[in-house]
């Protein structure tokens, strides 16, 4: 069909920068540049509409057809342990089943839970059998009073990793004693403690009580970007509850932690910490990355608030103060006790006397250890 003259005059600009514009072209302009600015905020912003056209489409996750999380489990296990230099393992694991079944019916043992991941070693390490992994990742979670979620957590994290062929190791940092539960500093302290035992190249920052959904989630850090990971959780409708958060689980890399001198370790009880971590690393130089909605999705046990986690009232204070505080308090300024660090046949128990919480609102205390759990005991209190 031959272009009408109205088109031909949009289409064809006659020499200089003066627009011919008639009804029909100014009409057309417009809607095309609707058209635009729609399409640019449907796919979020240059970056990720980028991001989308280099991914290409992505699978349609079926959740109403879910495998169990043992499947495969049992090809890995009648595998002989290589004896010469291995090859790498495939770029893509091909044991992966894409949505698990997950139900906390029933809180599986500690034996049983072992006796169906045989190739975990004391303190929860795995290696890849037969091939050599890509990827070293450390698991830290930060954990207190929430044993029966610890199980549960165990029985789908094993078996989730394995078939992800990573080289792994699992850390549970246990806050000793009844002060206020202070989740950032415990992962700043996992961090500390897995890199003592291995050169991790990958820290995911986890917490217990989320099961992943899907085995394409894979274990691995984006080197160039903090990743937030646990975007989709049932308890938010499987949406991302807004822009910044980077609560749940998220990864990063070694370089990444030192680079926004790891987390917070002011935010005693619950809240604010996760958005400190996410303001630190903005302020470092660096942006979020995310999985698909369709992959980053997460169970939550259900559970009430925690006694002794209890909201932090000067959480918003301290986000106020995140562009002064974040050189100072972090990981440059962390001091801890380890009361243990054993070695349990599925993770690594970290325990550790991070000290008190302040007492009033508003007063910051030095971090020593004078008046903490340890002292308390040489007191014999
Ligand atoms: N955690 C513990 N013990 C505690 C508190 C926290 O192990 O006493 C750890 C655990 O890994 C947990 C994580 O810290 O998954 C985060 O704490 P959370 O699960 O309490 O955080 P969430 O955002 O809390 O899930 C929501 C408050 C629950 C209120 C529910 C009311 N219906
Ligand atoms: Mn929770």
């Amino acid at each position: 069909m031959l272009p009408t003259p109205g088109t031909m005059r949009c289409l064809s600009l006659p020499s200089g920068w003066g627009l011919p514009l008639d009804r029909q072209c100014t009409f057309g302009l417009l809607l095309a540049s609707q058209l635009l600015f729609l399409l640019y905020y449907t796919f979020g912003g240059i970056r990720s509409m980028a991001l989308q056209l280099w991914r290409g489409p992505q699978p349609a996750w079926d959740y109403s057809r879910t495998q169990d999380v043992y499947t495969n489990l049992s090809l890995i296990q009648l595998l002989l342990p290589g004896t010469h230099h291995l090859a790498y393992c495939p770029q893509k694991p091909p044991y992966l089943v894409g949505p698990l079944a997950i139900a906390f019916n029933r809180t599986p043992s500690l034996d049983e839970i072992w006796d169906r991941n045989r190739l975990v070693t004391p303190g929860g390490f795995y290696t890849p059998p037969n091939c050599q992994a890509r990827h070293r990742t450390a698991v830290i979670v930060p954990h207190r009073h929430r044993e029966p979620h610890l199980r549960h957590f165990l029985y789908y994290i094993h078996p989730f990793l394995q078939r992800q062929q990573l080289q792994y190791g699992l850390y549970i940092i246990h806050q000793a004693g009844n002060e206020t539960f202070n989740r950032a500093k415990l992962l700043n302290v996992g961090v500390k403690e897995a890199m003592k035992d291995e050169d991790w190249d990958c820290l995911y920052l986890h917490d217990v009580d989320l099961i992943p959904e899907n085995d394409h989630n894979i274990y691995t850090c984006d080197p160039s970007h903090p990743k937030h990971v646990s975007i989709a959780m049932n308890k938010f409708g499987y949406q991302l509850p807004y822009r910044t958060y980077f609560g749940g689980v998220s990864a990063v890399t070694p370089e990444q932690y030192l680079r926004m001198n790891g987390f917070p370790n002011e935010y005693w009880g619950w809240g604010g910490e996760d958005d400190d971590i996410a303001t630190r690393l903005q302020l470092a130089g660096m942006t979020i990355s995310r999985p698909p909605l369709s992959v980053g999705r997460y169970k939550m046990i259900k559970h009430n608030s925690d006694r002794g986690n209890e909201q932090n009232p000067r959480r918003f204070d301290l986000l106020l103060r995140t562009r002064r505080s974040w050189t100072q308090d972090g990981m440059n300024s962390l001091v801890y006790t380890t009361l243990a660090h054993q070695r349990h046949p599925l993770f690594t128990n970290v325990t550790v006397d991070i000290g008190p919480a302040p007492r009033r609102p508003g007063t910051l205390r030095p971090q020593t250890h004078k008046g903490s759990l340890a002292s308390l005991r040489a007191a014999g209190v």
